[in-house]
């Protein structure tokens, strides 16, 4: 056994202040470099002994990871200094981003990539006799989100970091993150998360910066003025993660909120010997910070979700104004130094909220106020779902929040005193409160995130406002960021991107062009190729281990992941999916083309069709994968679970990304970014960035189908369309009709009746309409799969296009269009 001896060398701390100074100067000092291996694992040893109080011997995985995590956070601080300090002698302007949702996923080997230490962290551990893999999987998924819009606000913290932005995420410290899915029968069971069970390394807990927050009670008039009397206060209590962004040379803070009791417990009731009601005020304060609402398709007027808005938007609101008097005296001056963005309309009180502070609080006239916060703030729209939009009960609204009911009568009715609009466009309408006509009217600049969503914005959205402040709405194409999703989960193909266009492209994505250079060179393409084969070869032996299904690496690994909803149509992926299976059936000698057709994704916990859906995939899986006559040529799996982690391991092994949504609903989609990056082409519909992706890559390496926007809405108007589409379709009717039979459910033949009933009567989604395009498509799919270079071929195209969808692009974008916020590196 190898003999541990801890801080042996306990010089390395001015090595490591001397490599990270050498690295924000952009200077390679490679002596220094070099020592860091033998420094870090002294580090790791120091907090194994100090930190964590174990003995190497007897140390667990878990003792490791954090000694590890703490070794690799000592190396973030203090670039993260530099950079406050920096912020603060420059007296710059700040970014702040509200956000109801961070899903962050893992952060240990995120780290270690964007400060260049992964490979010496991986030697420094199997020094130790530990396998960094292994340690970096038992870190677990920071799910504080639900899906695409929390994914994004993870992507944008790093490229803030990444292209020196100066900024503060603010969130909720949910203590459960999103459910945990299992299958039970097919069909999803739900249980709670519990991510903070274990000490989380990664935060700074701040009790000096609380903040109350108060909720209820009721407006008396003072003097004149109005004044807020709260019936209850709960106390906002800060942990601050630090976000490296690529080398190190920024990093920003993300400050998330957990709720407290402004009163511990009551020492009365105690004593008397009421030890629950005691301890109730404590446990009440605390569901503000207890949960993620698990469903991001429809809103409810739920008291608790508008209370979690609200504590998470006065926090920041009182942070920022802090912060912001600490050296400015004149409110007037806020938009200089601070801009404000709603991540949607659920910190959209934000605008409200402002207003009060400015003018209740600081004394500014209500103009003035308003003004100076409509310059401050911007607005992200994230969906045109109507059932997701939200809207809040005057009732509910106005007994949470009495304050900002009255202002938000005064902010509707300046509104239409100053621009007298032709029409009445309402925030307050039909005894509902309309967050998104609000976020709208607070806002300097309201964006959309894909070209074409951000024109659905416009026309469909909000017409009227978008006539009266024409310009206030613009587009900003979503983004990813590639250290995460090419860099760090992809390092078979990372490293031939190193290998062939040289360093520089992880923060310059448009580098990855020179790609297309190579693309002719057979040489080039076996390389690329092979790649790809080692990610499927990891992934089939992962799925071999967790879903009990073996799966050949020489099939098309054809990939739909993402949450379930019907707009997204997972039911025509895997409509066709039996389609294809009946096809071979019928002809099981043709030259068919092995296919494992993958799926992922939760659905929210009430939402009846989508969890019809998943037990229908898992259904169909059964009867296929166990059906010898199809046995080496189709195969279904749906893991349990999915989540960041997982995507991180499919996506890299992926060879082709379904991005089938019907035309006009998915907003943006990001997953169809992170494939594209990873050499997976797409089988898509003209939707969200979908479209954009398309224009980059070119007709010839997409694999396009079905109705378009404006096809899709004229379709619906025919209440027979669905109908009419099935039969003109043999192969409708055969997947239909088995489906009916109860071949996939021969336990309860009847149970997907329903199912069936709606694709035939009322199919708003159009998977009827579209199935034969999409049928055809995935036809193309497998003649292209079959010439081996031209796939390849096509596969490289699309990750040497796929530069436009780094979201570095997506931030300095926001920086100059809204945020006028120059880069400070
Ligand atoms: C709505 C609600 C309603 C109240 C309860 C909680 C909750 C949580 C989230 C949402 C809105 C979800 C909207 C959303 O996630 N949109 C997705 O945003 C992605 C990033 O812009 C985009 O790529 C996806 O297309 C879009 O669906």
């Amino acid at each position: 056994m190898t003999r541990i001896s801890p801080g042996a060398t306990c010089g390395g701390k001015v090595t490591r202040l001397g490599w990270i100074r050498n690295v924000c100067q952009g200077d390679d000092n490679l002596d220094d470099q070099r020592l860091i291996p033998e420094t870090l694992r002294a580090e790791v040893l120091r907090h194994l002994t100090y930190t964590l109080g174990k003995d190497a011997p007897n140390a667990s995985i878990y003792d490791w990871r954090m000694a590890l995590s703490y070794a690799i956070r000592d190396h973030i601080v203090e670039p993260w200094f530099a950079a406050t300090r920096r912020t603060w002698a420059e007296d710059r302007k700040r970014v702040y981003y509200l956000s109801m949702e961070f899903l962050i996923g893992r952060i240990l080997e995120d780290a270690t990539v964007n400060l260049g230490l992964r490979d010496q962290a991986q030697e420094v551990m199997a020094s130790l006799g530990q396998d960094f893999s292994q340690i970096v999987e038992d870190e677990p998924d920071a799910a504080l989100g639900n899906g695409g819009l929390g994914r994004l606000a993870a992507c944008f913290m790093e490229s803030m970091a990444t292209v020196g932005c100066p900024a503060y995420g603010y969130g909720i410290r949910y203590e459960h993150g999103l459910f945990r899915q299992r299958f039970q029968n097919g069909q999803q069971i739900e249980a709670p998360e519990d991510w903070l069970r274990q000490t989380h390394p990664w935060e700074f807990a701040r009790p000096e910066s609380a903040y109350t927050i108060p909720f209820k009670g009721n407006v008396e008039t003072r003097d004149g003025k109005p004044v807020w009397v709260p019936g209850e206060t709960v106390l906002a209590s800060a942990h601050d993660t630090p976000v490296i962004g690529w080398q190190g040379k920024w990093a920003n803070t993300l400050r998330l909120w957990e709720a407290l009791p402004t009163q511990m417990f009551d020492l009365e009731r105690f004593n008397r010997g009421d030890y629950a009601a005691a301890a109730e005020p404590e446990a009440l304060a605390r569901t503000l910070s207890r949960v993620l609402y698990p469903d991001d398709t429809t809103y409810q007027g739920k008291e608790l979700r508008l209370k979690q808005e609200f504590f998470l938007t006065s926090a920041a609101l009182q942070d920022i104004l802090r912060r912001f008097k600490n050296g400015h005296s004149n409110l007037r001056d806020l938009p200089k130094y601070v801009a404000i963005q709603m991540n949607d309309t659920h910190p959209a009180i934000a605008g409200p909220e402002l207003v009060r502070l400015l003018s209740d609080e600081n004394g500014l006239p209500f103009e003035e106020a308003m003004e100076t916060a409509q310059a401050c703030l911007g607005y992200t729209n994230h969906t045109l779902l109507p059932e997701a939009l939200e809207r809040w009960a005057t009732f509910t609204f106005g007994a949470v929040l009495p304050r900002h009911m009255q202002i938000v009568e005064q902010i509707d009715s300046w509104h239409r005193r100053t621009y007298s609009p032709p029409h009445y466009i309402g925030i307050v309408k039909h005894q509902e409160v309309r967050m998104g006509e609000l976020a709208f009217v607070m806002a300097h600049k309201v964006n959309g995130v894909s070209a074409l969503h951000s024109d659905l914005v416009k026309k469909n959205l909000f017409p009227e406002l978008n006539r009266l402040h024409p310009g206030r709405i613009i587009n900003q194409t979503n983004g990813v960021t590639p250290r995460r999703w090419l860099k760090m989960a992809n390092r078979p193909l990372a490293d031939l991107i190193t290998e062939t266009i040289g360093d520089g492209w992880e923060a310059d994505l448009d580098k990855l062009r020179g790609l297309e250079a190579h693309v002719d060179d057979a040489a080039f393409r076996a390389k690329f190729d092979k790649s790809k084969r080692a990610n499927k070869v990891a992934l089939a032996a992962w799925i071999k281990d967790h879903c009990g299904v073996t799966v050949s690496p020489d099939a098309l690994f054809d990939v739909q992941v993402k949450r379930i909803h019907e707009y997204k149509r997972q039911l025509l992926n895997i409509l066709q999916t039996v389609s294809h299976w009946h096809a071979i059936k019928q002809d099981p000698t043709a030259n068919w083309v092995p296919r494992v057709k993958i799926f992922g994704g939760k659905s929210a916990p009430g939402y009846a069709v989508a969890k019809e859906i998943i037990h229908f995939i898992n259904d169909v899986a059964t009867v296929v994968n166990n059906d010898p006559d199809t046995k080496d040529l189709l195969k279904i799996v749906y893991p349990e679970n999915y989540n960041v982690s997982m995507a991180e391991r499919l996506i890299p092994a992926s060879d082709l990304s379904e991005q089938i949504s019907t035309a006009g609903k998915e907003a943006s989609g990001t997953g169809n970014m992170k494939f594209m990056m990873n050499g997976a082409p797409t089988i898509g519909t003209l939707d969200g960035a979908n479209v954009e992706i398309l224009q980059e890559v070119g007709a010839e390496n997409f694999f396009l189908f079905g109705l378009t926007t404006e096809e899709a809405m004229k379709r619906r108007e025919d209440p027979d369309q669905s109908r009419k589409a099935i039969e003109a379709s043999q192969p409708m009717l055969d997947v239909l009709q088995m489906v009916a039979e109860g071949r996939f459910s021969p336990d309860q033949k009847d149970r997907y009746h329903g199912l069936v009933h709606r694709v035939w009567h009322h199919d708003y989604f159009l998977v009827a309409a579209d199935f034969d395009a999409y049928n055809a498509a995935q036809a193309k799919v497998d003649a292209a799969y079959a010439d081996r270079a031209a796939w390849v071929r096509m596969a490289a195209m699309n990750t040497a296009r796929s530069g436009f969808f780094s979201s570095d692009r997506t931030i300095r974008s926001y920086m100059s269009e809204i945020w006028d916020i120059p880069a400070a590196i």
